[in-house]
C-alpha cells in the first residue's frame, strides 16, 4: 500500500461494476492517499460515488469527468483539461468494456457488433494511445487492461464478445514485448463470472435473464476483481504480474460452473 502513496490513477468505465469498486479499492488500500481520474460515460453516477468517496476518505483527491472511450476525439481534450496535479498518471485501469446480446453467428445486430468492439478493442486501444506518451516520458507506469476468461476460451452466443477479449489478450502481450525496454508494466486481468450490471446489460435490461446467471453460482463480486488489481499495481517495482485468470472458487471454465 506503501508503493501507492500519492500515484495517481486513471479508471475508465468507474461508474459501476469493477471500475467503481476499483476506485473504491484504490481509496481504501492507501488511506486516501492517492488521487483518481474517473470517467465514464454517465457523470451522474460518477458525481454519487465521488460524494461518497470523499465523505470516507476527504484527504483524496477525485476528478471525474464525462469519457465515453469510443469518441476519439473526446480523449486528448479530456486529459488537456485535467487539472494540473492529475496530469502525471501513474497507472492506467482500461476497465471500460461491455458484452451486446447473445445471439448467434448470423443474427448479430451489426449495433451490437460494433458497440462491443468500439468500446471493449478501439476504446480500449485509444485510451492507451492517449496514455503512453505520459509513461514513456518518465520510464514508469502500469496498464492494466480487463480481459476476461472469454478471451481464453471461446463459447457460444458470445462471439464477438470472445472475439474482443481476445483482441484485448492480444493487444496486451504485443505491448508488453514492446514495452520491454521501459519499466513500464503490463497487466491483464481475466475475470470469470462476476456479479455487475454486466449480465443486464448482456441482456438489455432482462433482469430475469441476467439474474439467472448468478443465481446459486456464488460469482465474484466487483470488490474481489478491484482487490486483484490493486494487488497487481502494488508489487515491488522489478516484478510484473503479467496474466492473471480470477474465478470465483466454483468457477474453472466458462461451462464449469459448480451452482447450488
Ligand atoms: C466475463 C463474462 O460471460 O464470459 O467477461 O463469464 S463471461
Amino acid at each position: 500500500a506503501e508503493r501507492l502513496a500519492g500515484k495517481t490513477v486513471f479508471i475508465t468505465g468507474a461508474s459501476a461494476g469493477i471500475g467503481q469498486a476499483t476506485a473504491l479499492e484504490y481509496l481504501d488500500a492507501s488511506n486516501g492517499d492517492l488521487k483518481l481520474i474517473l470517467c465514464a460515460r454517465r457523470l451522474e453516477k460518477l458525481q454519487e460515488l465521488k460524494t461518497k468517496a470523499e465523505k470516507e476518505y476527504p484527504n483524496a483527491k477525485i476528478y471525474i469527468n464525462k469519457l465515453d472511450v469510443t469518441d476519439t476525439d473526446a480523449i486528448k481534450p479530456f486529459l488537456e483539461k485535467l487539472p494540473e496535479e492529475f496530469k502525471d498518471i501513474d497507472i492506467l485501469i482500461n476497465n471500460a468494456g461491455k458484452a451486446l446480446g447473445s445471439d448467434k453467428v448470423g443474427d448479430i445486430a451489426i449495433d451490437d457488433i460494433k458497440g462491443m468492439m468500439d468500446t471493449n478493442v478501439v476504446g480500449l486501444i485509444n485510451i492507451t494511445q492517449a496514455i503512453l506518451p505520459i509513461f514513456k516520458k518518465k520510464n514508469s507506469g502500469d496498464i492494466v487492461n480487463l480481459g476476461s476468461v472469454a478471451g481464453r476460451e471461446a463459447y457460444p452466443t458470445g462471439s464477438i464478445y470472445c472475439a474482443t477479449k481476445f483482441a484485448v489478450r492480444a493487444f496486451t502481450e504485443s505491448l508488453r514485448k514492446e514495452l520491454i525496454d521501459t519499466n513500464i508494466r503490463v497487466i491483464l486481468i481475466a475475470p470469470g463470472i462476476v456479479e455487475t450490471e454486466f449480465s443486464l446489460v448482456r441482456y438489455k435490461g432482462d433482469s430475469d435473464r441476467a439474474s439467472s446467471v448468478y443465481t446459486g453460482a456464488h460469482p465474484l463480486f466487483a470488490d474481489d476483481v478491484a482487490d486483484l488489481i490493486v494487488y497487481t499495481t502494488s508489487r515491488k517495482p522489478n516484478t510484473v504480474v503479467a496474466d492473471v485468470l480470477i474465478f470465483p472458487t466454483t468457477q474453472a471454465s466458462p461451462y464449469h460452473i459448480h451452482r447450488d
